[in-house]
């Protein structure tokens, strides 16, 4: 056994370990009693999480009840990138994630998660509900993963503990939290801010000791992961329009009849308008809560930042699929904001 698939064989015991999964032997059984099990960084509440528990109600209705699902929020089961390897192995049955941890496994994902691409959240939508959507969640498949949807996760913006952000010069010498993506850290480094790969439930306790300046997210993962509470400071670049993303694991997958893969590809569906409608009210009371414990909140003039950030586009994609799918990603803007 190499000591890479050791370390996995340790966390995917690890895991059955706590959700009390026996059967080791085979790696680890995917199933709790006859539930499928689901994982997500976020804490019960938050957008993603009602959303696939509403798709496992769905896949319930629409089985008898004969098929279900446990969610396993919080984090409870470790980092995005962690949890996302234990479904490639079948440990965990759903896993929704962020684009970041899918860089590094699939290189058409880097395409949409480039700065300044989307022009607003309908181009995302109009792109991602299309054929460029079906050609990403399909390239998942060779890696042990089967692209379900694509979810919202607004816009993502820079906050940091130190003052407001107005051009890119302020950024120079800042600590940045990224996601453990090579895409993250050049982007950050192409505004002259140093870059700090870390999962997301390090980032409160790291500001506040000071180990990194800042970070960067959406207003309700800013607010949710209490982040606004240590870094004052949030500044509106509006930088990055990246989906998350809800997978199988293909091994759950090959296991099911071609009609229940049928219901679970349509529940999955059909749980997409219902965390859009969640998405836009969870993104007004956040900004609410942010507000009224008055950090300080300043519009950015985005053209300085996207004129340093588009010029990393052509560096970050390395081959022909690739440029052309941000050519047709680009040949859908409307020109609307
Ligand atoms: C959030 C996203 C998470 C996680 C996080 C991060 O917006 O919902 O899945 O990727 O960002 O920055 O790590």
């Amino acid at each position: 056994m190499s000591v890479i698939s050791a370390a996995i064989s340790r966390r995917s015991a690890l895991i059955c370990g706590t959700i009390g999964l026996a059967g080791l032997a085979s790696g680890c059984a995917p199933r709790l009693g006859n539930a499928f099990t689901s994982a997500d960084t976020h804490v019960l509440g938050y957008p993603t999480v009602e959303a696939v528990i509403r798709f496992g109600e769905l896949l319930s209705k629409r089985t008898d009840g004969r098929l279900s699902l446990k969610m396993f929020a919080g984090g409870q089961l470790g980092n995005e990138r962690d949890t996302l390897e234990i479904t490639t192995f079948g440990g965990l049955d759903f896993n929704r994630v962020n684009l970041a941890p899918l860089n590094s496994i699939e290189p058409l994902t880097k395409v949409i998660a480039l700065p300044f691409l989307f022009e607003s959240t309908q181009h995302m939508r109009t792109t991602l509900d299309g054929p460029i959507g079906d050609e990403i969640l399909e390239s998942l498949e060779p890696h042990g993963l089967i692209g379900l949807c694509f979810y919202d996760s607004g816009s993502r913006s820079f906050y940091n503990t130190r003052g407001p952000i107005r051009e890119p010069a302020d950024m120079r010498g800042l600590k940045l939290r990224v996601p453990g993506s090579d895409l993250y850290v050049s982007m950050v480094q192409s505004l002259g801010a140093d870059a700090v790969p870390m999962p997301l439930d390090e980032v409160y306790q790291s500001l506040a000791q000071g180990v990194i300046d800042g970070a960067e997210n959406n207003w309700p993962s800013f607010e949710s992961g209490k982040h606004y509470e240590v870094a004052r400071y949030y500044s509106l670049t509006n930088h990055l329009l990246a989906p998350e993303v809800f997978v199988m694991s293909k091994i759950s997958w090959d296991k099911l009849t071609a009609s229940d893969q049928q219901i679970v590809r349509e529940a999955a569906r059909e749980s997409v308008p219902y965390m859009r409608e969640l998405w836009d009210t969870q993104v007004e009371r956040s900004k609410e809560i942010v507000i009224s414990s008055g950090v300080e909140v300043n519009e950015v003039d985005p053209a300085p930042f996207a004129e340093a950030m588009t010029a990393m586009w052509d560096r970050s994609l390395d081959n022909a699929r690739q440029r052309d799918m941000l050519e047709r990603v680009l040949a859908l803007r409307t020109g609307g904001a």
